[in-house]
């Protein structure tokens, strides 16, 4: 048996006495019978997992949604192709690199642009948007409190006004939306993102940026994004903890 079998296996066998919890989505779309079989591994938080959820969430596409605890993590975190979540099965091809498996998943959903130059501007906007989710990381996990505070009071100076600028900005050119002036998975990714990056932060980041803002809302309030963040299992995060 494969270690992804073995952790899908586990969890169902120990959802009830343990932190683990595992559990189909089924959204009620007519899947086709050649349907690929996807079992999506991840911590018990939104984090790098969530564009992708979001993207099956959109698409109704049925997948086995698999959290492991950080307290279990060590267990299985040498099982793992580099040694890191998520992880995406797919027919039983490992996937490993969020973004990777968010395009990939985006694909399949029709919300990679119409043609390779939309692609790219998509494609363009979400390293931009992980640009931003990265800085904000580091400010977040330093674990130093003088140099949390240096790297934090940098960040709220200079490089967030100039990065929350500019996404503000790319919003309002392009209809509401990142990208080509309609939806695309680069708006998922950034509503996926900017519920934690908040969290991280310790402060709502989009006050003063009306375009990001009114996307988030935007986003929030296609049905199958609404129906599966009124369902979602809460967050359940320990910092620091790796
Ligand atoms: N570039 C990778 C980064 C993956 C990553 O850093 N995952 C973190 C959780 S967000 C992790 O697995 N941490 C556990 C550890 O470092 O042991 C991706 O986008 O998938």
């Amino acid at each position: 048996m494969d270690i992804f079998r073995l952790v899908g296996t586990f969890a169902r066998t120990t959802a009830a006495k343990s932190n683990w919890h595992t559990f189909d989505v089924r959204l009620g779309a007519t899947m086709a019978s050649t349907k690929p079989k996807y079992r999506l591994t991840y911590f018990t938080f939104t984090g790098l997992a969530e564009p992708t959820r979001l993207l099956f969430a959109y698409g109704g596409i049925e997948y086995e949604d698999v959290r492991i605890s950080q307290a279990d993590w060590p267990k299985f975190k040498k099982s793992m192709p580099i040694h890191l979540m998520p992880v995406l099965e797919i027919d039983g091809k490992i996937i490993h690199q969020s973004l990777a498996m968010a395009r990939y998943v985006a694909k399949q959903v029709g919300l990679t642009g119409d043609n390779d130059l939309e692609a790219c501007e998509i494609d363009m906007k979400v390293d931009t948007l992980n640009d931003y989710r990265l800085k904000i990381l580091e400010g977040s996990s330093e674990a130093d409190p003088v140099r949390k505070a240096r790297l934090k009071e940098k960040l709220d100076k200079e490089t967030l006004p100039f990065l929350l600028g500019k996404l503000d900005t790319w919003v309002k050119e392009s209809n509401g939306y990142f990208a080509n002036n309609k939806l695309s998975w680069a708006d998922l990714y950034f509503f996926a993102i900017s519920g934690f990056l908040d969290v991280y932060h310790g402060r709502e980041l989009l006050p003063g940026y009306p375009n990001l803002q009114a996307l988030r809302e935007t986003v929030s309030k296609i049905p199958a994004i609404k129906a599966w963040v009124e369902k979602r299992p809460p967050d359940n995060y320990t910092p620091y903890a790796w």
